[in-house]
């Protein structure tokens, strides 16, 4: 590499908001280790969750939980920022800026915005709202050029470059423009009960699978998906959604097509499609859930881990937070 040629900048974040499951895994985290060559920063989004109602003390237990997840599928902390949203005060203090820059009109376009308001009528809350500026200040503060991250996140990191673009048109170049990171054929996973929805952490139990799940639960999940009464292996996600979910799980996990899944499975019943998928998760779930129970259980190392790492993500994201504040106009001692 040019001496002074910049590395790039990776940043994502996962919602410590319920068990990670195989959606998040497939359509997310596994593709974190995909930057050896960048800098890269995955933050563990607790701010997030607290635009839903969460129960303190399992909010602590999850954030602890994904930290660890992080480094047992492959990321090792020494050479990524592995490190908690809350621990670094830039972002909530970014994110205020950037609402005044946001409008009403764009925000109220947001799909999850307005999925999450039917799913919590009770509860539509600003910060459920300006989730998207958040998240946009997360992103923003580290100079990132690529975000991975599923398909439904797309609309989020769309907002956050048209914001970065109006202050960098009022303020010249202080932000870097980010693009999304989306891994076509795998970037959205259905939910295994109605496969025409998003499998989501937040829903209930039998509707996904979890990275932590037991093998026995994986083969009863998978055993209970919803598929057709056709009987034919296919790949047709319109006219077959839950035989093609499943076919997407299972090419994903054999760096396959689904098309190319399919073929190998031609001729033969669901059952050993289900079968063939639950081989797959558990082969692929077994190794990382050693890993985390090692890595849980040094409760003192995760903790040192993630206080070395928020001060290293804190000192990045000090530079162009002051850089923000002289640019609008901040008086700063
Ligand atoms: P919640 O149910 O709390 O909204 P979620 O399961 O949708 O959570 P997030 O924390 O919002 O998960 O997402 C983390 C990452 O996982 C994002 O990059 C998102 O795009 C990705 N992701 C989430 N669900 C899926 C899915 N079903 N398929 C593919 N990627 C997904
Ligand atoms: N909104 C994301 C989680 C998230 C994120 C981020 C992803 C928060 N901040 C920054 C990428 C970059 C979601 O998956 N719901």
């Amino acid at each position: 590499m040019e001496q002074n040629e910049k590395r790039k900048v990776v940043f994502s974040g996962i919602q410590p908001s319920g068990n990670i499951t195989l959606g998040n895994y497939i359509g997310a985290l596994r593709n974190f280790s995909s930057f050896p060559d960048a800098d890269c920063l995955y933050c563990v989004v607790d701010l997030h969750t607290l635009t839903v109602r969460q129960n303190p003390a399992e909010l602590r237990k999850r954030t602890t939980s994904l930290a660890a997840l992080y480094v047992a599928c492959g990321l090792d902390p020494e050479e990524n920022i592995i490190y908690c949203q809350s621990h670094v005060p830039a972002h909530a203090e970014l994110a205020w800026i950037l609402n005044c820059f946001t409008y009403m009109g764009e925000l109220n376009r947001m799909t999850q915005f307005k999925d999450k308001s039917a799913k919590h009528a009770d509860n539509i809350n600003a910060g459920l709202f300006t989730y998207p500026v958040l998240m946009a200040s997360d992103i923003l503060l580290y100079q990132t050029d690529i975000v991975p991250v599923g398909v439904d996140q797309k609309q989020h990191v769309e907002i956050c470059r048209d914001i970065a673009q109006r202050f960098n048109g009022i303020y010249g170049d202080v932000f870097t423009i980010p693009e999304p990171y989306i891994r076509k054929a795998s970037a959205k996973i259905m939910s295994l009960t109605e496969p025409t929805r998003k499998m989501s952490k937040s829903d209930p139990e039998d509707t996904f699978i979890a990275l932590l799940d037991k093998p026995e639960d994986i083969r009863r999940k998978i055993k209970r998906a919803v598929t057709d009464s056709d009987g034919e292996i296919r790949y047709d996600p319109e006219n077959k959604p839950g035989v093609s979910n499943l076919l997407t799980i299972l090419a994903a996990l054999k760096n396959q097509t689904p098309e190319e899944a399919a073929a190998v499975l031609s001729g033969l019943g669901y059952g050993a499609l289900k079968e063939a998928v639950t081989d797959a998760v558990i082969t692929e779930f077994t190794p990382i859930q050693q890993r985390y129970n090692e890595i849980l259980a040094d409760k003192e190392g995760l903790n040192a881990m993630l206080r070395r790492n928020a001060e290293k993500a804190d000192y990045l994201a000090r530079k162009t937070l002051r850089k923000v504040y002289k640019k609008v106009g901040l008086f700063q001692l």
